[in-house]
């Protein structure tokens, strides 16, 4: 661990903080939202609780790690015996990317058969994704780190492509209102899931090792935010307003009136 500045110690502090907080109130809203969807949409939406629950719980102990692997000396943070556990994060990972793309499937009006079958190679092209990368990201030598995220990139590709390619064919089904959203949620994904391979490189760019870490630790973070929370809102929209077209639920107004 790399000596930090107070200025690159506090920022990682502040946004392990922030992502705690944002992940905890997600988890209320999306139980309580659970209710305003048609029954076909509750369990995506007890599906985005138990993200951001896992998160959440995962983000503390990030916290304490954090707290713990620095001591300020004066001036300066300097790493103490305790080394920063990268391991929370793909352990989150780990648990939640499978869970964000069962998330998309069940909102999305892919059914039968077909829809097992993108579940399982999406979940093993997830899993395959976060493995192969996590040797690369605990590794101090730059060939190990290069080795390992190329191959962690294959099958990140491959979920790119079989996202982009579904939700397109989904797309073309739905009404214009639910497409935009969907053309929402398109741009959403690819924006946040494309800062952690960046994220990833950033031990290899030659900057400094503390700017690296605190670097990824932020970026990570914010992915997350993006990823887990705003995506699972998006994914809400989605699930209310095809509640509405399928005339499971009233309207939102007519359930204030009547109240
Ligand atoms: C790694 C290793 C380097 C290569 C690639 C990676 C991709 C990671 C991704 C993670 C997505 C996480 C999400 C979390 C949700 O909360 C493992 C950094 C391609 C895409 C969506």
């Amino acid at each position: 661990m790399p000596t930090l500045t107070l200025g690159q110690y506090d920022l990682v502090y502040n946004a392990l903080s922030f992502t705690i907080a944002t992940m905890g109130a997600a988890f209320v809203f999306f139980l309580l939202a659970r209710n305003t969807v048609a029954y076909k949409y509750q369990r995506v939406m007890v599906i985005a609780a138990i993200i951001v629950g896992i998160a959440t719980y995962h983000y503390v102990r990030m916290f304490s790690s954090w707290s713990a692997a620095f001591v300020n000396s004066g001036g300066t943070y300097t790493p103490t015996n305790e080394i920063f556990n990268e391991a929370y994060r793909y352990a989150d990972w780990l648990l939640t990317v499978p869970l964000l793309l069962v998330e998309l499937v069940a909102v999305l009006s892919i059914t039968g058969e077909r829809r097992k079958g993108v579940i399982i190679r999406l979940v093993v092209a997830a899993v395959l994704m976060i493995v192969l990368g996590y040797p690369g990201e605990v590794t101090l030598d730059v060939g190990t780190r290069l080795l390992w995220g190329t191959l962690s990139t294959i099958p990140f590709i491959y979920i790119v492509y079989v996202l982009w390619r579904d939700l397109g064919v989904v797309m073309a089904r739905e009404s214009p209102e639910v497409r935009v959203l969907l053309r929402n949620l398109r741009l959403l994904l690819l924006a946040s899931w494309g800062v952690y391979p960046i994220a990833y490189l950033l031990p290899l760019l030659n900057i400094d090792p503390a700017m690296a870490l605190v670097g990824r630790q932020v970026g990570y973070s914010i992915a997350d935010v993006v990823a887990k929370p705003a995506y699972g809102l998006l994914i809400y929209a989605i699930a209310r307003i095809k509640s509405e077209e399928e005339q499971a639920i009233a309207p939102v107004g007519a359930l204030v009136a009547t109240d």
